[in-house]
């Protein structure tokens, strides 16, 4: 399923063939407010396309800054670009212009395509890359695309061409852009929804991730269109919307970041949500207690999963029938992974080391070619975080890369440290992090909300401590404990630890 003819556009499996084959009519798109068939969006997407060639002289291999909440024109926009030759560059919409710039120059991004909502950030902008803006939601693009034709011919890009660049997110330093072939796109509609999702027509996908990540543009564009499903998208996403579009949408798939898991569990006894098969969890560890709440609440296993803006989506995880709880899981169709130590040396069953992945779509930096040396080595993309892999070829999670905390020579994984920490019944949300320390090189130090801040004193502190030593090996509890009242995170739901170091 993975061979692909030379000349390929993806928008073509994805969109284009729905229109041949007669599934016109059928819902693509919804909204709380609208709902779009598989003809709305080929029409405008194929207007726009026009607009790009015609009125913004757009040239095979522009790069197109998106930027938009999710939303049925930010899709429409998406293939539009990629319909008319050029590679999509999506954003998260609360980048500010600071942010924006940077990947205007980084990408060299010519044109852009945004949300009137949206518009502000954007006029703040200073790049001479970028010559050409145009507005939607009542604006320029919807005035424009009114006399163009609602069939256009697509650029005969080839399956290795670059359809889209990502940009790594939640760390600092100069960002590194990831590209991603138009096969690249089809290929991961084999892989984790398969596996997985077993997804049909009738299935209705939503969530909370902004299509920018493309953790969303999988999970809500992606493998919704590929199989020819629909999806539900959400402007504003909150727990209370996430679940009241299942209840009122009889949405069937649900892609979403753990900490949003852990909310909605708090929530769902007041919503309807029976028409829900899969629930998906990525973007950060799903802890365990999270998946068992939502089990004992619903009788629904959450999948968890692991991907990377580097792979472009999942790569490991599990389905119903093969899922330990509290385990990633094992790598999906088209992938292999294998735990390694600082030599590239394969270690022994249970040893935490580093994840190495190989597979059917792998990290390709642009102009970064000492990063892109040290992320694929041999064919293998190292991920950056520590796993072991058990005796049944199951992964678990230790930490991320950068999360290991090596205190008094021990090794002791912070993700650990907070799984154990949110099985407290008084901790809601938690983070930990190594602090450095002379006498035992870095301390565990976690960060704390409560579910009730009033008991946020030092005897509560005390009594963590005393409590986790019980529950725990002693030589991993939080030596130093702050409690604060929220956590930092991105706009994917990452907690962004590194703000805390
Ligand atoms: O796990 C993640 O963070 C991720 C990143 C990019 C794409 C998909 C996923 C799940």
């Amino acid at each position: 399923q993975f061979q692909h003819p030379e000349i390929l556009n993806c928008v073509e499996k994805l969109l284009d063939n729905h229109i041949k084959e007669g599934r016109g009519n059928n819902s693509c798109i919804r909204t709380f407010e609208e709902t779009w068939t598989y003809q709305d969006l080929y029409d405008k997407a194929n207007q726009i396309a026009h607009v790009l060639v015609e009125d913004l002289g757009l040239k095979s291999g522009n790069r197109v800054l998106i930027r938009s909440a999710n939303n049925p024109m930010m899709v429409a926009c998406w293939f539009a670009v990629l319909k008319a030759g050029g590679i999509v560059v999506a954003t998260m919409p609360l980048l500010r212009s600071k942010e924006l710039t940077t990947i205007v120059d980084c990408a060299e991004i010519s044109h852009a395509l945004c949300d009137k909502e949206l518009e502000e950030e954007l006029h703040l902008v200073k790049s001479n890359f970028l010559k050409h803006t145009c507005f939607y939601g009542n604006s320029q693009l919807e005035e424009w695309i009114q006399s163009k034709p609602k069939t256009f011919s697509n650029y005969h890009s080839k399956s290795d061409s670059i359809a889209l660049i990502g940009f790594t997110s939640g760390t600092t330093g100069l960002p590194k852009m990831t590209s991603h072939y138009h096969k690249d796109i089809l290929n991961i509609c084999e892989c984790f929804p398969p596996y997985s999702l077993q997804p049909t027509v009738n299935d209705i996908f939503t969530g909370s991730p902004p299509l920018g990540f493309t953790f969303g543009l999988g999970g809500l564009v992606l493998f919704p269109m590929y199989y020819g499903a629909s999806t539900f998208l959400i402007e504003k996403p909150s727990p209370d919307l996430l679940l009241k579009a299942i209840s009122d949408f009889k949405i069937t798939i649900c892609f979403t970041a753990p900490t949003a898991w852990r909310v909605i569990t708090t929530k769902v006894n007041d919503y309807d949500i029976s028409s829900l098969r899969k629930c998906v969890s990525a973007g950060e560890n799903l802890p365990l207690k999270v998946w068992q709440d939502w089990y004992d609440a619903t009788g629904l296993k959450i999948i968890d999963g692991i991907g990377s803006t580097e792979i472009l989506h999942i790569f490991i995880s599990s389905n119903e029938e093969n899922m330990k709880p509290g385990a990633t899981g094992v790598p999906v169709t088209g992938y292999e992974a294998k735990i390694i130590d600082t030599n590239g040396n394969e270690l022994p069953i249970n040893e935490p080391g580093r994840l190495a992945v190989r597979g059917i779509t792998g990290c390709k930096y642009l102009n970064r070619e000492e990063k892109q040396r040290e992320y694929v080595e041999k064919g293998w993309n190292i991920t950056g975080d520590i796993f072991r892999k058990d005796e049944d070829g199951y992964l678990w999670f230790v930490a991320r890369g950068d999360d290991m905390i090596i205190s008094s020579g021990y090794n002791i994984g912070a993700i650990e440290v907070e799984s154990v920490l949110l099985t407290h019944e008084d901790i809601l949300e938690c983070a930990v992090v190594g602090v450095p320390d002379d006498e035992r090189g870095m301390l565990v130090c976690a960060h704390i909300v409560l579910k009730d801040q009033s008991k946020a004193t030092d005897a509560m502190k005390n009594r963590i401590q005393h409590w986790f030593k019980e529950v725990a090996a002693p030589y991993k509890y939080p030596r130093i404990i702050h409690f604060t009242d929220a956590l930092p995170k991105t706009e994917t739901g990452k907690i962004q630890r590194f703000k805390l170091k």
